[in-house]
């Protein structure tokens, strides 16, 4: 029998406990959810998977398919990796940017919507979403509508949101239906898993993508942090319980977006800090460095900064919310 199950996607089967989508003998004619996704969504068991789905794959079976596709990346995971990703699709689509209901209260959205077309060459429509009213799922409903999309694939960075993003269009449409397994841990959706709408739209969810170098992808994102810090020059700043260290050789602000993880932030330090095997030279004022799967430091002023995370972990780029708009607005007149 070819029956999935509807938490994960993965094929229900008994015959194997320690694989994917194992399910009892006697309960798989009945049961919606593999014993994975069912303990996870009663019991708030965490089970990872560790073999992620390859990205090769999904992104050859969308691009030879006719359907429409969403990518959903959260704003404190877009960097160059991410956006190859999904360039690397060649159907229409749409990039949605999540959780931006945790975006910091003084980013100006249009402006924001503005960097990702520029600075990343983004010619498909963007859409900001997050879990309020004002962020919600009815623009992009809308969007589809107008454009008269009805089928589509759902995909993305592991964690970005997207089962949540479909059950979301499960309850707007009024689908009468059981929920996808969604968690705060990366790697729960294993495989696609088709969801036809009330309204006639195919949402297909899919497993998130898992970038190559990403430091952390299993933090929880209820709050994201923006927390400026003055640095002097040689001080240097311990992020997360003293695993990552940032030295400065001269004066700046910095500010660190990332989650808010339970773990001690920022701690000042004013001696040498260890193994700092990476230079970054910061050689204007504004950029960010990306700290692959934990957000960015925006660094207000040139320097060089000297820190323990290997370079394959981290990008320079232009910053993201700190200083674009005065630029732009300076270039335009
Ligand atoms: N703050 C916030 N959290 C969200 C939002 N959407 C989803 N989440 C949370 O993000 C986490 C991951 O959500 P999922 O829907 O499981 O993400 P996914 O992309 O399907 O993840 P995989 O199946 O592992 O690829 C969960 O803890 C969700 O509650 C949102 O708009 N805002
Ligand atoms: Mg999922």
């Amino acid at each position: 029998m070819n029956k999935i199950c509807f938490g994960c996607g993965a094929k229900l089967q008994s015959v194997d406990k320690e694989s994917k989508g194992y399910i009892p003998e006697g309960k798989i004619n009945t049961a919606s959810y593999c014993m994975r996704c069912f303990r996870m969504m009663h019991y708030g068991e965490q089970q990872e998977m560790t073999t992620p789905k390859d990205k090769k794959e999904i992104i050859n079976k969308v691009n030879k398919d006719h359907r429409f596709v969403i990518f959903l990346v959260d704003f404190l995971n877009i960097n160059d990796e991410v956006m190859t990703i999904f360039k690397s699709i060649t159907r229409p689509k749409l990039l949605i940017v999540n959780k931006c209901e945790l975006l910091p209260k003084d980013v100006n959205k249009l402006n924001f919507l503005k960097y990702l077309q520029d600075y990343y060459h983004i010619d498909s429509e963007i859409k900001l979403k997050g879990s309020n009213s004002f962020h919600g799922i009815k623009p992009v409903l809308h969007y589809l509508e107008e454009n008269n999309i009805m089928e589509m694939y759902v995909l993305g960075i592991s964690n970005s949101g997207k089962s949540t993003f479909i059950n979301d269009f499960i309850d707007v449409t009024k689908t009468d239906m059981a929920k996808i397994n969604v968690n705060k841990r990366a790697n729960t959706t294993l495989d696609f898993i088709r969801v036809k709408l009330a309204n006639g739209m195919t949402l297909i969810d899919s497993p998130g993508f898992i970038i190559d170098n990403f430091l952390d992808n299993t933090t929880s994102s209820k709050t994201i942090v923006s927390y400026t810090m003055q640095m002097k020059e040689c001080e240097t700043i311990a992020l997360f319980d003293n695993k990552y260290y940032f030295k400065f050789d001269a004066k700046t602000s910095v500010v660190l977006y990332a989650n808010q993880s339970g773990k001690k932030i920022v701690k000042k330090y004013y001696k040498a800090a260890p193994d700092l095997v990476t230079k970054i030279d910061i050689v204007k004022d504004n950029q960010d460095i990306v700290l692959k799967g934990i957000g960015f430091l925006t660094i207000k002023k040139p320097c060089t900064v000297t820190c323990n995370i290997p370079a394959s972990f981290l990008e320079v780029r232009d910053s993201m919310f700190g200083g674009y708009k005065d630029e732009q607005n300076s270039s335009n007149e």
